[in-house]
């Protein structure tokens, strides 16, 4: 057992772990930022819900949501490591391991800070429906993006994460990866976006989504309504085009924003201790 508070030693064990050969692509590192995400992604900063503390996805209102099936893989990759450090709160390390997972995978390091709690303030419970709806279109992205306080170009920077990993017929109901290498991260799923001439695909489930087939690779990709969306939408490609043509601006955007999404909902004194776990008295929510 690692001595409290040596987050260096957990980050050597999430880095440990990524490597999964039986597993998808090879690597856990793709469902850890996505468990990551969906675990912040619920905030709402009119009412100040929702968010990562908490690490609400481990109980059935929030883990059973649909939108995060299949994230029980990504929780399960982590018990090694929470046994190893038990004093890491879930929700530190299931946001911490997201960060690793991108650095690990060739992505920016991410700043990230310790503090969250895992008791569950009821009153702070995101109800069901937060997370975004890839069925839709740019109207929607934007409603459920500025809900949590990010802007247009924000969005899409965070957008790039999807260069990593696939989508799962038996989770999400779309299937197929977005890039070819998709355990690499790169701004290689903006330069797709507008290189390729993606064409409608309706899967037999009669989910729509958009594909191309890569004739020297022998290879299909996707992208997801809300992808495309960002293709379409005039303010949201002046961003997709930036992005493509410059790894390094999306590099060092995607940072802050993802540095950002890990944050919502945190609130810090100045010497970076969270403020917001002040209900919770003698180990329990008061
Ligand atoms: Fe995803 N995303 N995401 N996503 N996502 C999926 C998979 C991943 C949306 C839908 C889906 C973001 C935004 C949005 C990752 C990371 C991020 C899947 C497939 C869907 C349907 C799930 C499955 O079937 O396993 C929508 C609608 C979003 C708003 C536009 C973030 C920016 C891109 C915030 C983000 O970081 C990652 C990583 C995966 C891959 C997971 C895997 O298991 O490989």
């Amino acid at each position: 057992m690692s001595q409290a508070g040596d987050y260096a030693a957990v980050k050597k064990d999430i880095a440990a772990l990524l490597h999964q050969p039986e597993y998808d692509d090879g690597s856990a590192g793709p469902v850890l930022v996505r468990l990551a995400w969906h675990s912040a992604g619920t905030y709402d900063a009119e009412t100040d819900t929702g968010g990562s503390n908490g690490a609400g996805m481990r109980y059935e209102a929030e883990g059973g949501d649909p939108a995060n099936a299949g994230l029980q893989h990504a929780r399960v990759f982590l018990e090694p490591v929470k046994r190893a450090h038990p004093w890491i709160t879930y929700s530190d390390l299931w946001t911490l391991a997201g960060c690793v997972a991108i650095q690990e995978m060739g992505g920016p390091e991410i700043p990230w800070a310790p503090g969250r709690t895992d008791f569950v303030d009821d009153s702070k419970l995101p109800p069901r429906g937060r997370l975004p709806d890839a069925a839709q279109g740019a109207d929607h992205v934007r409603h459920i993006f500025y809900r949590m306080g990010f802007n247009d170009q924000e969005i899409v920077a965070l957008s790039g994460a999807h260069n990593l990993g696939r989508c799962h017929a038996d989770r999400s109901g779309f299937s197929g990866a977005w890039v070819q290498n998709p355990t690499r991260f790169s701004n290689t799923y903006f330069r797709l976006l507008l290189a390729v001439d993606w064409k409608h695909k309706q899967l037999p489930s009669g989910i729509r989504q958009f594909m191309y087939i890569d004739e020297d690779l022998g290879e299909e990709l996707m992208m997801l309504p809300t992808d495309i969306a960002l293709r379409d939408d005039a303010k949201f490609k002046v961003w997709v085009q930036r992005y493509a043509e410059d790894r390094d601006v999306f590099f060092e955007d995607f940072t802050k924003v993802f540095a950002k999404l890990m944050e919502l909902g945190l609130k810090r004194d100045e010497s970076g201790s969270v403020l917001n776990t002040d209900n919770v008295k003698g180990g329990y929510i008061s």
